[in-house]
């Protein structure tokens, strides 16, 4: 196996820390490379139920390498309770095991104060952010000002930072009519995390550079999808980073070369979690029932999830964007007993008809869906682990899917279970 970038292809929450974590199995080290304790992961393993939002997912696994590369933005007490809440259900994470990016920026108390600040102010109009912070912290860091992990290592020259980053900040804060941030209050919480986290603190580009040339297997560990990227989604409903396998390169300090194989992960039917743009949104009784089935609710913040069928036009583009290789399809046994399965195929949008995501428009809730409809199965295909035990109409959905999408289905997954999880090709 190459190396292999796993990446969402549609809003998130697509089951990429199973895939993951099935994946780890056959690589050495496991690279988040974007996003922040925004993304959220569910892993079943056995009687064992892990809920990981900062840490790699191959963390749960013995002898493996787990880093936080620099693309990723840290709330070091977060990291901190993660960590603890693991190791307390009997999985080691120590400075061998787990490597974090020295020059990756600091999320702070004051990034999450002012994302739901903001998103109060915008009403209506709200992102519908995780609230965690995470836009807040990225635009620190690309406005120059940012605390990062090295950061902590030298308390000497801490205030000054701290100094410049706030008088950004504090101007802002008094302008909207909110206390500024205690300078001192900051520097000492700031204080009191470091020991706790710098001694996973190192040069991550040197230990992957080291194992790059060892040969060892990496994987790369896409938070949040393709959709939700910065400058391809469907901005402005989207994260604050660049989520597609490219980042993986500069968000961890290795060529693009190293990447390898990109694996995009789709749901056979689509989900969003926030506000924006969703054409195949299904807000009657199929919908509801898709999502009690699947369980679509957020991992971070319990939200509940929209629920709408497959829209092909959106993973065609992003496979196109993404350079994805392969998909893997999952949640397949949600959609056991309908009788038909829509799969969006275009749109159409004032009389005219567009077989991409236009960006401009996409905002528009006029935006209209053209679908086909493929005939649905009536068997489980729950805990199915073989091509062969899948219902022909199961089989024939996917084809259709891989047709309209131009990429092939490599994987695809028909429940939590780690071991339900089938290799097409
Ligand atoms: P943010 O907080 O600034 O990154 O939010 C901006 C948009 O990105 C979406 N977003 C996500 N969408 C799906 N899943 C995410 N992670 C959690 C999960 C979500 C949760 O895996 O379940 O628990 O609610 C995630 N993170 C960010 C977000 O909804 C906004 O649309
Ligand atoms: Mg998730």
């Amino acid at each position: 196996m190459a190396n292999v970038a796993v990446i969402g292809a549609q809003w998130g929450d697509e089951g990429k820390g199973k895939i993951v974590d099935w994946l780890s199995s056959r690589a050495e080290i496991v690279v988040r490379f974007q996003g922040g304790h925004n993304a959220g992961h569910t892993l079943v393993i056995g009687e064992n139920v892990y809920k990981l939002s900062l840490l790699p997912s191959g963390v749960v696994r013995p002898g493996k390498l787990s880093i936080i590369g620099n693309g990723v933005v840290v709330d070091p007490w977060h990291l901190v309770n993660e960590i603890e809440a693991i190791q307390a259900k009997g999985v080691a994470i120590t400075p061998e095991t787990l490597k974090l990016a020295e020059n990756a920026t600091l999320i702070l108390p004051l990034h999450g104060v002012i994302d739901r600040l903001r998103e109060a102010a915008r009403g209506e109009k709200k992102i519908g952010t995780t609230g965690r912070g995470i836009g807040p912290a990225y635009e620190d860091k690309v406005g120059r000002r940012a605390i990062r992990v090295c950061d902590l290592a030298e308390p000497e020259t801490l205030g000054e930072k701290v100094d410049n980053l706030l008088l950004h900040h504090n101007a802002l804060l008094k302008g909207l009519g909110e206390a500024p941030v205690d300078r001192d209050a900051l520097i000492k919480s700031l204080l009191e995390v470091a020991p706790k986290i710098l001694p996973y603190a190192c040069s991550v580009w040197r230990v992957l550079d080291e194992a790059k040339r060892a040969g060892k297997r990496i994987l790369y560990e896409g938070a949040q999808a393709v959709m939700l990227d910065v400058d391809h989604g469907t901005y402005p409903f989207v994260t604050s980073s660049n989520t597609l396998a490219g980042q993986a390169a500069a968000g961890s300090g290795i060529g693009p070369s190293a990447i390898g194989y990109v694996l995009g992960i789709a749901k056979a039917y689509t989900t969003r979690v926030g506000a924006g743009p969703f054409p195949t949104e299904l807000k009657g009784e199929i919908g509801e029932l898709i999502g009690q089935r699947g369980a679509e609710f957020g991992t971070v913040t319990g939200r509940k999830r929209r629920c709408g069928w497959f829209d092909a036009v959106m993973v065609r583009q992003a496979v196109k964007v993404g350079g994805i290789h392969g998909i893997a399809l999952t949640k397949l046994d949600v959609l056991d007993g309908l009788k038909e399965i829509k799969v969006c195929v275009g749109y159409r949008y004032k009389g005219r008809t567009y077989d991409h995501l236009p960006p401009g428009l996409l905002a528009d809730a006029e935006i209209e869906p053209i679908y086909e409809t493929c005939e649905g199965w009536q068997e489980s295909t729950r805990g199915a682990r073989s091509w062969a035990a899948l219902p022909a109409t199961a089989i024939k959905y996917i084809r259709r899917v891989e047709e309209l999408i131009e990429a092939p289905v490599a994987l695809f997954s028909t429940s939590p279970e780690r071991d339900d999880t089938v290799l097409v090709h």
